[in-house]
């Protein structure tokens, strides 16, 4: 075995020459790894003892695809381009071995091999798009001779990928090996050495592009068919137009249509907030100052106390991995409709084909039912999902610290009470934390993980690793009213309802967050999680217009109207009475109306969000800027790609931010507008978050 660069061996057995490849963590395809299968391919090449060549790769995993951290930077030759297709133009068969994910570029160096075998669990995909991107190395050129169009398309504006019997069925790979992956592969290169001299070369297929050339509707279809869920975003267009130019274009020209359009993405805002956040996301699970030695604490049995929205979301998590999980209620009928409710939800999933029915049966079987918290006497892991009262939870508390056993964690979903307070009445706060979901918690990513003043290293760590296990994406964050998320909320909701307040319609403020990239307005997002969280009926005067609002019992969806009026299909219509309503309370309040353009709407929802973020960051609630953005990402529909609101005030620029909010507090006259002195400093010293 010889070292061709720190990352890539080569050697011969028999008469193949294997490629091994060992770049930890993934494979990605950095300088070293390119420089390492280029020579290579030569060496094998000019080696007349040599019949074949196979690409294989040590580690957890075949080619991940590019280095992502190397794209800030002018990437060294040979570019990868100039490697595949010296492999394209191998005279010797060449075979891909592939195991565990071929990603990215990882697919397209396959691609340019002549034959792909693989392990049965391997995975396939193109997930550029999720980075903002396209493959960039013939991947979409290639794809759709291999796989045909419309699966081509399918995967690269999905970015998922597919397993090996897909592939193989689909004539992506040539085998599925039994055992050895290296030495069935090496045999296969072997017996198609001694085949003769032709092999197959990808970019040579024409047919399996024949039905889009016949049909090339296919192409408006798929852009029908993803327009909503693809909203804003750049990439997956793109995409599509290179798989049109594989189908309308000779192969080197759809090869530079591929480059051009690359090039363009790469070089734009969305590409660079979506490599960010990529890192930013991985960034979140890594705790500064806990030792990596620390124990995880077991956890193999759940409890959930409340069976209502919150808490069956919740105990889905853990039925979806394989956790058993039970629900405690106050009373017979609150469990029977908790768990009704699950049931239903996994059956409207295993009739949309994405749940089979005997896993239906194995999640329900997973999640039993009590009305006595000392069915939880065992649990590992105990989450209380009741309704957001302090009172209520101290009493739980209290009663969870004589029932848990001594090693037990005991969390709390509350999403802004002081989880310090809930700690202290029991007599082990240390193993008392905050696992704030958000709904519906068996869907949304975002699990907001709240570090009390006094909870231990391992129980930290250890939750940081559950929520991993089930498949939620956690920030660690500190204890204070609305933690990171909604007490950044908070700010955007306050500003939303002043600028109505002063002139501008409410489907106007919506219409701007919707066009910015949310997924809704502010108004509508009000309308959805409910007027009257918080609202007290007895104390209510008519102080403000969601007082008023909740008096008329318009409380929002759940009630048929709130701003908007709800047809029987939830969806929103302005309402004249709202708009009235409001117009009244400013008047009654002495406040001024106008006009607003876009640009003044945006700014008073979204500077407030970038300044509290600041804020965040001074007192020390969140470890980091990209936590605040992953968790406004994964838990509050900002949009992907501009990274997050921190990001977003880096491409704005921290000194325009601050000129920006300077400009509202003169304007405004209201000191919410202050600039975090954190923020300032940065700006000041031409920092970034
Ligand atoms: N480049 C650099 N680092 C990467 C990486 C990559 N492509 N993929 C993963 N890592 C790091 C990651 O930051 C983390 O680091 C560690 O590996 C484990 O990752 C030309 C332009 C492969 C399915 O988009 O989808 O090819 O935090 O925590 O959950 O057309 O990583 O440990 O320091 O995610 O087991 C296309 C991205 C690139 C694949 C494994 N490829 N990666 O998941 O581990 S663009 C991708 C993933 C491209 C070409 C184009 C996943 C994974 P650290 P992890 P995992």
């Amino acid at each position: 075995m010889v070292a061709v660069t720190d990352q890539v061996d080569y050697n011969v057995e028999q008469t193949i020459a294997v490629i091994t490849i060992n770049n930890p963590p993934v494979n990605a395809l950095s300088h070293g790894v390119r420089e390492g299968i280029y020579k290579g391919i030569e060496t094998a090449s000019r080696d007349d003892s040599v019949t074949g060549i196979v690409i294989y790769c040590e580690g957890r995993t075949f080619i991940a695809g590019a280095d992502i951290s190397e794209f800030g930077s002018a990437p060294k030759e040979p570019h990868l381009p100039a490697v595949l297709t010296l492999l394209d133009q191998s005279t010797k068969p060449v075979v891909a071995a592939v195991h565990g994910t071929a990603l990215g570029g990882g697919l397209e160096t396959t691609l340019c091999c002549n034959y792909r075998v693989a392990t049965a669990d391997a995975k396939f995909g193109l997930p550029e798009v999720h980075l903002g991107l396209l493959p960039g190395a013939g991947g979409t050129q290639r794809l759709p001779r291999v796989v045909g169009v419309e699966k081509a398309l399918s995967m690269v504006t999905s970015g998922a990928p597919i397993g090996a019997d897909e592939a193989l069925e689909s004539g992506l790979i040539d085998m599925i090996v039994k055992s050895d992956l290296r030495a069935e592969a090496i045999a296969f290169a072997i017996a198609k050495s001694s085949q003769g001299a032709s092999h197959p070369r990808v970019r040579d297929n024409q047919e399996k592009l024949q039905s889009a050339v016949e049909s090339p509707e296919i192409f408006a279809q798929v852009r029908k068919m993803i327009a909503r869920k693809t909203r804003g975003f750049l990439a997956p267009e793109y995409n599509i137009r290179c798989i049109e130019a594989a189908v309308s274009q000779p192969f080197d020209e759809g090869i530079k249509t591929e480059g051009k359009l690359f090039m363009e993405l790469m070089a734009g805002p969305q590409s660079r907030a979506q490599q960010y956040f990529f890192f930013a996301e991985r960034q979140a699970s890594k705790v500064a100052g806990i030792d990596k030695n620390t124990p995880d604490l077991p956890i193999s049995k759940v409890g959930v106390i409340g069976g209502g929205l919150m808490g069956g979301g919740i105990a889905m998590n853990m039925a979806n991995v394989g956790i058993p999980v039970t629900i405690v209620e106050t009373n017979q009928a609150a469990l029977d409709r908790g768990l009704g409710i699950i049931r239903k939800n996994y059956e409207n999933t295993a009739s949309k084909g994405r749940l089979r029915a005997e896993d239906v049966e194995t999640r329900c079987g997973l999640i039993s039912g009590s009305l006595e918290m000392e069915s939880l006497a065992d649990c590992d892991l105990i989450i209380e999902a009741v309704f957001e009262n302090m009172a209520v939870k101290k009493d739980i508390f209290s009663r969870l610290d004589q029932i848990a056993k001594p090693e037990a964690i005991l969390a709390s979903n509350t999403s802004a009470l002081d989880l310090n307070e809930i700690a202290n009445v029991t007599s082990r706060p240390e193993s008392v934390i905050g696992l704030h979901f958000f709904s519906p918690a068996n869907v949304m990513k975002l699990l907001e993980i709240v570090r009390g003043e006094k909870t231990a290293d391992p129980v930290i760590k250890t939750c940081m690793a559950f929520a991993k296990r089930i498949k939620k994406v956690a920030t660690l964050v500190g204890v204070c009213p609305g933690f990171v998320g909604n007490r950044i909320l908070f700010m955007r909701q306050h500003q939303a309802n002043l600028v109505a307040l002063e002139g501008a319609p409410v489907e106007k403020v919506d219409q701007v967050l919707f066009d910015f990239g949310f997924p809704m307005g502010a108004f509508q997002m009000a309308d959805l999680a409910g007027l009257d969280l918080g609202w007290d009926k007895e104390k209510s005067n008519s102080e403000t217009v969601r007082d008023r609002l909740c008096e008329q019992d318009r409380r929002g969806q759940k009630t048929g109207a709130g701003f908007y009026d709800y047809d029987e299909k939830r969806r929103p219509t302005p309402s004249s009475l709202v708009a009235d309503l409001i117009k009244d309370h400013a008047e009654k309040s002495g406040v001024t109306r106008r006009e607003f353009s876009d640009e003044e709407i945006l700014d008073r929802c979204v500077l407030p969000m970038i300044n509290e973020g600041a804020k965040i960051l001074d007192e020390g609630i969140a470890m980091r800027a990209s936590d605040i953005d992953v968790v406004y990402v994964y838990g509050y529909g900002w949009p992907i790609y501009r990274g997050g609101p921190m990001h977003y005030a880096n491409s704005i620029g921290l000194g325009k931010v601050v000129e920006k909010l300077r400009h509202y507090q003169d304007k405004t006259g209201d000191d919410f507008w202050t600039p975090s002195p954190y923020l300032v400093d940065l700006a000041e010293n031409g920092k970034k978050f």
